[in-house]
C-alpha cells in the first residue's frame, strides 16, 4: 500500500492540525507468538491482526527490557532503565522518572500535542510516602501528560483504586485509603488466611488483601468506595480512551493506553470468559484484542484515523504462571506463546523482549508488509521527534536511534546494535547476541519460577542469530574474541558511549 497523501515534508509545513496523531497500544506480558498474525492458531485476534494486515508488522523488534517498569521508563525517557537502576517497582514506590527532565509527552507537547496517558502505570508516584487520600504528585501530569487515568502500579498491586490525574476515584473521604508493603494493615481479609473467598488461588507473595475475590501483593486498609472490579478494566480504559480521542479530535493529540491486559490477576469481562479455549490467559487476550478494536473504530468514526500512526506492542515477553492458579499452563494446550523463541518474561534470551509490534499510518507509511529492522522501543522517542519534527535538548533521549524511516517503511533497516535489558544486559547485532556473565544473586521468587529459563549464568553466552535465532547453542567459548568485542561494546555503552 503506498502513500497518496501528503508527504511528511509537506506536514511539517503546514499547520499542527496536519501532524498525525500517535496512539500507543502498550500490552501487558503479550509474548511473540501471542496473536494470530504472529502465528496463534488456537484463537484468533481480528482486531490486531487488520492493524498487521495494513500497516508494518515486524519481525525484530524489542521491548527495551524483559519486564514492566524499565521497559515503560525507556519508552518515555529514552534512556536505558540501567541508568538509573529501574527495576519492577512496589506499589506505593515514588515516581521513578525525573519530573525536572525531558520525557515522551513533554517533547511531544512542544510539538502542539494534547497528550495522555490512560491504562497501567507502573513508574511510581508521588515523591516519596504517598498519602492517596490527598493529590498524589508527582506523576503523569508533571511528566507532560495533559490527562491521566491510571491504574497505579500493577493489577496485582495495591491499591486497587482508579488514580485520574491527581486523584482518587470515588474516593470517601470518611474512609481514607492506606497502603502498606511491610505488614498487614486494616481488617480485609488476605489471601493466607480465607483461600474461601478467592475467584483464583495464589502463591505467598499474591496472597496479602483480597479485593473484588482475588488476593493482592502488599495491604490496603479503607477506600472501600473506590475499589475497582477488575472484571470491568475493559470499558472503563476503553471509554476513558474514547472520551480522550472525541475531546482531542481537532488537535494533534498523542494517546499512550498501557493495558492491564494480559498480566496477571486474568479475571476477563464475561463477554470474553471461556472464549478463547485456553482460560483466563487466552481470554485476556481476546479481551485485549477488543479494546484495541474500539479504540480503532473511534479513530475511524472521528476521521482520524488515517492520520494516526499507531504503534501496537508490549512491554515485555510471555508469563504463565505469575502468581495465581489461572491454568494458563495446563490450559495453553499447542499454543506457544514465545512464537519459536528462547525464554519468556524475566528472560535475557530472546522472548524476554522480542514482542510483536505492528504500526499503522496510512497517510504516512510508504511501504507497508513484513518488517525484519531490528527496533527497540527505546527508539520510538527520536522516531517521533523525527516524524514531528521537534528539535531535541542535548542529552535529551541520549539512548534512542531515530529509526523514523523504519517505522514507515517496512523495506528500510533497523538498528545495527541493540541492548537487551533484564536482570543482566544482553547486546546484539545482525549475526551475534552476546549475554553478560551474571554476578549478583538471582532474586528468590524468579529462581523458583522453574518454567522460566531466566538466562542467568555465571559465565558468558554467545549466540549465533543467523544460524541458531532460537538460542540453543553456547558458542562463546569458541569465540573469545567476539565475546571481547561484544563485552567491550557494552561497556561503552554503560559508560554513555
Ligand atoms: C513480580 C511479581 C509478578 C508480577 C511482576 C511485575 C512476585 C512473586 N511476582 O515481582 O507477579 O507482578 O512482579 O510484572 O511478586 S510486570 O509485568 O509489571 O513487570
Ligand atoms: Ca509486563
Amino acid at each position: 500500500m503506498g502513500c497518496q497523501q501528503p508527504t511528511i515534508d509537506n506536514q511539517k509545513e503546514s499547520s499542527n492540525a496536519q501532524l498525525p496523531n500517535v496512539v500507543i497500544f502498550y500490552v501487558d506480558d503479550l509474548g511473540y507468538g501471542d496473536l494470530s498474525s504472529y502465528g496463534m492458531t488456537k484463537t484468533q485476534t481480528p482486531s490486531v491482526d487488520a492493524l498487521a494486515a495494513q500497516g508494518i508488522r515486524y519481525t525484530d523488534a524489542h521491548s527495551s527490557a524483559a519486564t514492566c517498569t524499565p521497559s515503560r521508563y525507556s519508552l518515555l525517557t529514552g534512556q536505558y532503565a540501567f541508568r538509573n537502576e529501574a527495576a519492577i517497582l512496589p506499589g506505593d514506590a515514588p515516581l521513578i522518572i525525573d519530573h525536572t527532565k525531558p520525557t515522551l509527552p513533554k517533547m511531544l507537547k512542544r510539538a502542539g500535542y494534547k497528550t495522555a496517558v490512560v491504562g497501567k502505570w507502573h513508574l511510581g508516584l508521588g515523591d516519596g510516602f504517598v498519602d492517596w487520600n490527598k493529590p498524589v504528585k508527582p506523576g503523569p501530569l508533571e511528566l507532560g501528560f495533559d490527562y491521566s487515568f491510571l491504574m497505579p502500579a500493577t493489577g496485582d498491586r495495591v491499591p486497587t483504586v482508579y488514580l485520574e490525574n491527581h486523584d482518587v476515584v470515588g474516593l470517601d473521604f470518611d474512609d481514607p485509603i492506606e497502603v502498606s508493603y511491610k505488614a498487614r494493615i486494616g481488617d480485609r481479609p488476605v489471601g493466607t488466611e480465607n483461600p474461601e473467598l478467592l475467584k483464583q488461588t495464589a502463591d505467598l507473595q499474591h496472597s496479602a488483601t483480597i479485593v473484588n475475590g482475588i488476593s493482592r501483593i502488599g495491604w490496603m486498609k479503607g477506600g472501600k468506595a473506590a475499589e475497582w472490579v477488575d472484571e470491568d478494566f475493559p470499558f472503563v480504559f476503553t471509554n476513558k480512551a474514547i472520551e480522550f480521542i472525541k475531546e482531542s479530535k481537532d488537535d494533534p493529540f498523542f494517546l499512550f493506553f498501557p493495558f492491564h491486559d494480559i498480566h496477571v490477576p486474568r479475571v476477563p469481562h464475561e463477554m470474553f470468559a471461556g472464549k478463547s479455549g485456553m482460560g483466563p490467559r487466552g481470554d485476556a487476550i481476546l479481551q485485549m484484542d477488543w479494546m484495541t478494536g474500539k479504540i480503532v473504530d473511534e479513530l475511524k468514526k472521528q476521521g482520524v484515523y488515517d492520520n494516526t500512526l499507531i504503534i501496537f506492542s508490549s512491554d515485555n515477553g510471555p508469563v504463565m504462571d505469575d502468581g495465581y492458579a489461572d491454568l494458563a499452563e495446563e490450559l495453553k494446550g499447542n499454543h506457544d506463546p514465545s512464537g519459536g523463541f528462547r525464554g519468556g518474561k524475566y528472560s535475557a534470551y530472546e522472548a524476554g523482549t522480542r514482542v510483536p509490534m505492528i504500526v499503522t499510518y496510512p497517510n504516512g507509511i510508504k511501504e507497508s508488509g513484513d518488517s525484519d529492522a531490528m527496533i527497540s522501543h527505546i527508539d520510538i522517542y527520536k522516531s517521533l521527534a523525527s516524524l514531528t519534527n521537534t528539535e531535541l535538548d542535548k542529552g535529551e533521549a541520549v539512548d534512542s536511534e531515530d529509526l523514523l524511516g523504519a517505522f514507515l517503511n517496512a523495506k528500510a533497516n533497523g538498528r545495527s546494535e541493540m541492548l537487551e535489558e533484564s536482570f543482566t544486559l544482553s547486546i546484539r547485532n545482525a549475526n551475534w547476541k552476546y549475554i553478560e556473565p551474571f554476578d549478583g544473586t538471582t532474586p528468590a521468587w524468579l529462581a523458583n519460577k522453574t518454567a522460566i529459563e531466566n538466562g542467568l549464568m555465571s559465565e558468558p553466552q554467545l549466540f549465533n542469530m543467523k544460524s541458531d535465532p532460537k538460542e540453543r547453542v553456547n558458542i562463546a567459548d569458541k569465540h573469545p574474541e567476539i565475546v571481547s568485542n561484544l563485552q567491550k561494546r557494552l561497556e561503552e555503552i554503560r559508560q554513555g558511549n
